[in-house]
C-alpha cells in the first residue's frame, strides 16, 4: 500500500478524519463541510504514532531535505517534530502561528544559530495560512525554511500558491483525495457520494448551498403582506441592513434609532431585555417606525407548547402581538407553535440556524424547519440562518452574527463579516454591537447598509 493510503487509513480507523456528506460538519467560520480533521488524536495511538513519524522521516531521507534543526508548528505540530527529532537526535525548537499576547513575545522557542536550516513540521494543512505565518516567523529569526511537512492537507486551490509565493516545498503524508479513495474502499464512504466530497475544497463557500439546495420555486401568486411591505421598505432605501438594538433603557434605544432609523429596513428588539419598559415606549418607537420607515422585529424566539407562545405573543406585559411586524420562533416544539403564533397582521420568521458555537441545530432540522415554513406559508416570511439552501421567493433569509471584519465574542457568538454573509446568500444581515457599540452609530450604520446593500445585487 502506498504512504499515501496508508497514512489515510491511519487516519480514518483513529476518526482522527470523520466524513460525512449527509450531515456535513459546520465549522468555527460557519463554512460547511463534508470533512473534519482532529489529528491531536493520533498521538494517544502508539503504534500509528510510530507508522506517522517514520513517515515524515522516510520523506526526509527519501527527499534529501537538508536541514539543521526540526521545526513544530504550536500546537499540533510539536509532538510529530519532538518524535522526530529524537529519532534523528537532532535539535529541535517550535514556533507559534502567533505571537504569544502577553510577557515574552518570542515566536520561536528552543535555541538556535542565524542561518539554521529547519524543516517545519505540521499536523494539518487547511489553507495553509497558519503553516505559512509559522513559517514566514521562523524567517523573520533569521533561520532558513525550505521545506514543511504536514501530515494532511485538504489540497485547496490557494494552499499551493501561497507556499509558491513564500517559496517553501509542501511534502504532505496524505491528502484530501487520496482519503477519500480509501474511505470508499473502506465503505466509511459511498461511491456515489465521494465526487460530492471531493468537489468541497474548489468552492468551501458555496459547496453546501450546492449540494444541499431543494427545488428552486417560482414566483408565487400571493405573498404575506408583511413581507411585501418589507420589500417595499428595503427597495425604497436601498437598504438590507437590520439593526439589533440590544440596549438596556428606553431612552437608550430612542436615541439609537433616532440616528440609525434612516439606514435600517429592520429594527430588531428584545423587548425583556428592556428595565424600564412603558407602552409609552411602544409608541414612540412605532412613530419613529412610520417616520423613517422601517419595521420592528421582535427577537422573541419562541420556542414552548402552542397554547403557552400564544399567551407569550398576546399577553404578559408587553402585548406583542399590538405592536410588532413580526416575531420569530423556533421549530422544536413541533406545529402547534406556529398554530399558537398565527397571526394575520404579524409574520414569523423561524431559526433554520443560528450562528452561536457548537449550536445543535444540524442540517437536517434546518431542513424540517424549511418544511414547516412551506407549510405555513400564509404567515412564515422568513429563516433566521447563515446559508441559503431553500430558494423560496416566500422567504427570506436574514443573517446574525455580522460584523465589518469575522470575529468571535466571549460567549460563543461567531461573526461573519458582511461579503461573505451575502456570498452565503442571505438577504438581511443584522449587525447589533457591530453598530450600536461604535463611536458613531449613525455613519457607522451608513457603512454597513452601502456594503450590503452593493454586494447584495452585484
Ligand atoms: F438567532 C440568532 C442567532 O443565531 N444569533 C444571534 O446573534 C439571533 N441572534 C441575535 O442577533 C442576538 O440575540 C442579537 O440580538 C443579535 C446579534 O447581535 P451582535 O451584537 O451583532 O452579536
Amino acid at each position: 500500500m502506498s504512504r499515501q493510503k496508508k497514512i489515510a487509513e491511519y487516519l480514518l480507523d483513529t476518526k482522527a478524519v470523520k466524513l460525512n456528506f449527509d450531515e456535513p460538519f459546520t465549522y468555527a467560520s460557519g463554512i460547511r463541510s463534508p470533512i473534519y480533521c482532529d489529528n491531536r488524536v493520533l498521538i494517544s495511538h502508539p503504534k500509528i504514532r510510530k507508522g506517522i513519524a517514520k513517515a515524515f522521516i522516510d520523506v526526509i531521507k527519501e527527499n534529501n531535505l537538508e536541514f539543521d534543526i526540526i521545526a513544530g508548528v504550536a500546537t499540533s505540530g510539536i509532538p510529530w517534530a519532538a518524535f522526530i527529532a529524537e529519532e534523528l537526535e537532532k535539535p529541535m525548537v517550535y514556533v507559534r502561528s502567533k505571537a504569544k499576547g502577553h510577557g515574552m513575545t518570542n515566536l520561536v522557542e528552543g535555541e538556535f544559530k542565524e542561518g539554521d536550516k529547519a524543516i517545519v513540521i505540521e499536523d494539518l494543512i487547511s489553507t495553509g495560512g497558519s503553516s505559512l505565518t509559522a513559517a514566514k516567523g521562523l524567517k523573520e529569526a533569521g533561520i532558513i525554511v525550505n521545506d514543511l511537512i504536514a501530515i494532511f492537507t485538504y489540497q485547496m486551490k490557494k494552499t499551493e500558491e501561497g507556499f509558491n509565493n513564500e517559496k517553501i516545498n509542501l511534502h504532505t503524508l496524505s491528502d484530501f483525495s487520496t482519503l477519500a479513495e480509501k474511505a470508499v474502499e473502506k465503505n466509511y464512504l459511498s461511491a456515489e457520494n465521494k465526487d460530492k466530497v471531493l468537489e468541497w475544497n474548489q468552492d468551501p463557500q458555496n459547496w453546501y448551498s450546492k449540494h444541499y439546495q431543494t427545488e428552486e420555486i417560482k414566483e408565487p401568486e400571493t405573498k404575506n403582506k408583511v413581507l411585501l411591505k418589507l420589500q417595499k421598505v428595503m427597495k425604497e432605501k436601498k437598504s438590507n441592513l437590520c439593526v439589533a438594538a440590544d440596549l438596556t433603557t428606553t431612552k437608550e434605544i430612542l436615541d439609537l434609532v433616532e440616528e440609525i432609523g434612516d439606514k435600517i429596513c429592520l429594527l430588531k428588539t428584545h423587548i425583556d431585555i428592556i428595565e424600564d419598559f412603558t407602552p409609552e415606549f411602544i409608541t414612540k418607537l412605532q412613530k419613529l417606525a412610520k417616520e423613517k420607515n422601517f419595521m420592528i422585529f421582535e427577537d422573541r424566539k419562541f420556542a414552548d407548547i402552542g397554547n403557552t407562545v400564544k399567551h407569550q405573543f398576546e399577553n404578559g406585559i408587553y402585548h406583542i402581538a399590538d405592536w410588532a411586524d413580526m416575531v420569530n420562533a423556533h421549530v422544536l416544539p413541533g406545529p402547534g407553535i406556529l398554530e399558537g403564533l398565527k397571526n394575520d397582521k404579524v409574520a414569523l420568521i423561524l431559526l433554520q440556524e443560528m450562528s452561536s458555537k457548537g449550536n445543535l441545530l444540524t442540517p437536517d432540522y434546518t431542513k424540517k424547519a424549511q418544511e414547516m415554513a412551506q407549510e405555513y406559508s400564509n404567515y412564515v416570511i422568513g429563516f433566521i440562518g447563515l446559508n441559503k439552501t431553500l430558494k423560496d421567493p416566500r422567504f427570506m433569509l436574514m443573517t446574525p452574527g455580522v460584523k465589518l471584519e469575522k470575529g468571535t465574542d466571549k460567549l460563543g457568538q461567531q461573526y461573519n463579516d458582511v461579503e461573505s454573509a451575502i456570498k452565503k446568500g442571505t438577504d438581511i444581515i443584522i449587525v447589533g454591537r457591530g453598530i450600536y457599540q461604535a463611536e458613531d452609530p449613525g455613519a457607522e450604520a451608513q457603512k454597513y447598509q452601502e456594503l450590503a446593500w452593493k454586494t447584495y445585487n452585484k
